[in-house]
């Protein structure tokens, strides 16, 4: 027969170190109450500076000049459906919060164990009206959100009506870029890169797919995230009510330069030119079709020797196997690794997927040497001589 164990828990040992005059009976399971306040006291002070630092970060926040990726100022109503769903859950949360916290302060006040009464609280299991009361109110709260915002997605997903103008565009993701391949309307056939050009208060359907991996597109301004999956099709319906650059990013992690793969929507006015506001600068934007024709174009010929110099250095240095210059190189082969159509690049407000401003110095900096500012790059490193690069970004720069 097993002996056993002794009856001698550490729990008595200690309460007789505590140091109290041992009032309580030697089998009481509780510590005395003025302990618990003490030892709750030091815990307090840091848990207010780390409260206090949280409150600074989300203020931090706040400003919307520099947070061009905010998703609080939607410019579509696909926008502003998302927008109302956070808000309206943000500020659910805030209020069931603010109830449940409500609740357990007054409970920790008015059944906090008094000095002096050492007896245990009634104990008791199962409480109907209790358990029915906390089971419904959260099951109404989620119908209550579930049933609108099923609407929501539903509304989202619609497509545009056909009688109407609809401006069709294929985005791929690409390791670690976008390409865009417009599909029909003036703009059918013309293909770019990095920025997505479309007109305002017109029904836009983007195509979403991949050349490689899964990446995400998201223009946090336009309307929320849509997976850009190899072989599939994901569309996105989207109508811009608001002219201007609107900044994005590759929302899914596809590899060494995820972070660097941004993009921009670019949302044009339809008739006149218009002055928006960009990163504290002025920007004046073309109209739409304006911008079209200019990008169906070909081209712009060598108009210097210099400029000269750079195509023949372009064109010798196997650069037309991955990039098209439209009227001029036009040999390039559709392929996961070639590289964005450069007809019309000395026009981008940004290169390498919103990584550099474009300007000559950058465009030289990429060419000389791409694994450099993208770890990873798809372009390889080709070896340039400082000279080489500047004289091709320099034509490059000419491609307005
Ligand atoms: C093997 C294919 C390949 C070759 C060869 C190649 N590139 Fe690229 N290029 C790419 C890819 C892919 C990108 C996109 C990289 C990125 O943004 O991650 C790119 C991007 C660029 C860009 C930035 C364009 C933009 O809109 O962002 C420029 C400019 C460029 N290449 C110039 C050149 C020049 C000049 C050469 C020849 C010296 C060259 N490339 C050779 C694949 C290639
Ligand atoms: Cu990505």
């Amino acid at each position: 027969m097993p002996q056993k164990a002794p009856v001698v828990s550490a729990c008595h040992g200690n309460s007789s170190l505590s140091g109290s005059s041992d009032q309580r009976g030697p089998s009481s399971p509780l510590p005395p109450a003025k302990q618990i306040g003490a030892s709750l006291l030091p815990w307090l002070r840091p848990l207010v500076v780390l409260g206090l630092i949280a409150v600074a970060q989300g203020l931090a926040g706040c400003s919307g000049e520099v947070a061009p990726r905010n998703t609080h100022t939607p410019i579509s109503s696909s926008g502003d459906i998302s927008t109302f769903f956070y808000q309206m859950l943000l500020y659910l949360d805030i209020a069931v919060m603010a109830v449940v916290a409500a609740i357990w302060a007054y409970a920790l006040v008015k059944f906090r164990r008094r000095e002096g009464d050492d007896t245990l609280p009634p104990q008791n299991h199962g409480n109907m009206k209790l358990e029915v009361i906390w089971t419904a109110i959260p099951t109404l709260i989620v119908v209550g959100i579930t049933v609108p915002m099923l609407a929501g997605v539903f509304q989202m997903s619609k497509r545009p009506d056909a009688n109407q103008r609809i401006i069709e565009v294929d985005v791929t993701g690409k390791q670690w870029w976008w390409e865009f391949d417009y599909k029909n309307d003036t703009a059918n056939g013309l293909q770019t890169a990095t920025e997505l050009h479309v007109p305002v208060n017109t029904a836009i359907v983007l195509n979403m797919t991949s050349a490689d991996v899964i990446h995400a597109w998201w223009i946090p301004r336009l309307a929320g995230k849509r997976d850009a999956t190899p072989g599939r099709n994901y569309p996105v319906y989207v109508t811009p009510r608001e002219v201007g650059i609107f900044d994005g990013q590759c929302a899914e992690l596809c590899g060494a330069s995820h972070a660097l793969m941004g993009t921009k929507l670019v949302v044009h006015p339809l008739a006149k030119d218009a002055e928006v506001d960009y990163q504290g600068k002025k920007v004046t934007l073309e109209s739409y079709e304006t911008w079209v024709q200019h990008n169906q174009a070909d081209a712009a010929k060598p108009a210097s020797a210099e400029i000269e110099k750079g195509a023949k250095l372009f064109s010798e240095r196997t650069c037309p196997t991955c990039h098209i210059i439209k009227g001029q190189f036009d040999t390039a082969i559709r392929a996961p690794t070639s590289g964005p159509n450069l007809s019309h690049v000395g026009s981008r407000l940004a290169i390498a997927a919103n990584t550099l401003v474009n300007n000559p110095e950058n465009l030289a900096k990429w060419i000389a040497k791409p694994s450099a500012i993208k770890p990873g790059s798809k372009m390889p490193d080709l070896n340039l001589t400082p000279d080489e690069a500047k004289a091709i970004a320099t034509y490059l720069y000419s491609l307005k």
